[in-house]
């Protein structure tokens, strides 16, 4: 997967959240996803608006927007196709089939309404892809699964690691489109014919990490180094003092993940 360009990967795929992000990638020369965090509405459409031309995809958290509602979300649906990029819900659900279909459909943020890619842990067995997925293929939605984490000391590592990956392949690569994981994961015999995309947080220019276990690499690490396809930055960009520096750190950050990604390239 490794060797091949963006756009040409868009045709390894079925889902067409996948075709779409990587034909986005490729069109808008940007492997960037900005996370962002923040907690009112008009906070998150301002940073949306700065630094949408420069992004991939945006990266929420809907559960810490304080005025979270289903109107704010149909204005992100509509930057999200003024400004040509994907949006992932980082929801991470972590439970029984049943139960994450229904907080995928319903309650406040009726997820699978607005975003179209969310994520889940493997850890409650392949029941949680069939749940989400008997809601999110009929919308064309794609997910995630979480093989590794960025933070300190987090269990999802060498066997788990192992089986996430399982778990995919089992699933099939209708709804399952790759990886939130900090280094190609999908190395082995098995998993090389299928492509899948492997996303990763934790990356800063300039922090290493933060108080609560937050763990850094530079755009460079992770694209060049790790061989990963998307890098997933939120205090980055969005904690820069400045809406006009805001703006240019994305930009920063696009060049540098591009640069990195166009190296790999030439190296393979
Ligand atoms: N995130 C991680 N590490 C993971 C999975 N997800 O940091 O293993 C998410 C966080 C946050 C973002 O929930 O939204 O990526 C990283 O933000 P930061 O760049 O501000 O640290």
């Amino acid at each position: 997967a490794t060797l091949k360009t963006y756009g040409s990967r868009a045709e390894l795929h079925s889902n067409p959240t996948a075709k779409r992000l990587l034909e986005i990638m490729q069109r808008k020369k940007s492997n960037l996803c900005v996370s962002v965090d923040v907690t009112t509405t008009a906070e998150v459409l301002e940073i949306v608006r700065r630094v949408g031309p420069s992004v991939c995809m945006v990266k929420t958290h809907c559960d810490v927007i304080d005025d979270f509602s289903l109107a704010f979300a149909d204005e992100l649906v509509r930057l999200s196709k003024e400004l040509d990029f994907v949006i992932f819900e980082d929801r991470k659900f972590a439970d029984i089939g049943n139960t994450v279909s229904l907080q995928y459909s319903s309650g406040t943020h009726r997820i699978a309404s607005w975003s179209d890619l969310t994520n889940a842990h493997p850890l409650p067995g392949p029941g949680i892809i069939s749940g989400l997925s008997s809601v999110g293929v009929p919308l064309g939605r794609a997910l995630l699964l979480l093989a590794e984490m960025s933070s300190k000391g987090n269990l999802a590592t060498g066997q788990y690691t192992r089986d996430a990956m399982r778990m995919a392949r089992e699933a099939g690569r209708e709804f399952v489109i790759g990886f939130i994981a900090m280094r190609r994961v999908d190395e082995d015999d098995a998993a090389k014919a299928d492509d899948w995309l492997i996303m990763t947080p934790g990356v800063g220019l300039v922090a290493k990490g933060d108080k609560l276990g937050q763990q850094y690499r530079t755009p460079r690490e992770v694209v060049l180094e790790s061989g990963c396809d998307v890098i997933i930055v939120g205090r980055g960009i969005y904690g820069i003092q400045g809406e006009e520096a805001v703006r240019a750190e994305a930009e920063r950050y696009r060049v540098e993940g591009w640069e990195a990604y166009e190296e790999r390239l030439k190296r393979t």
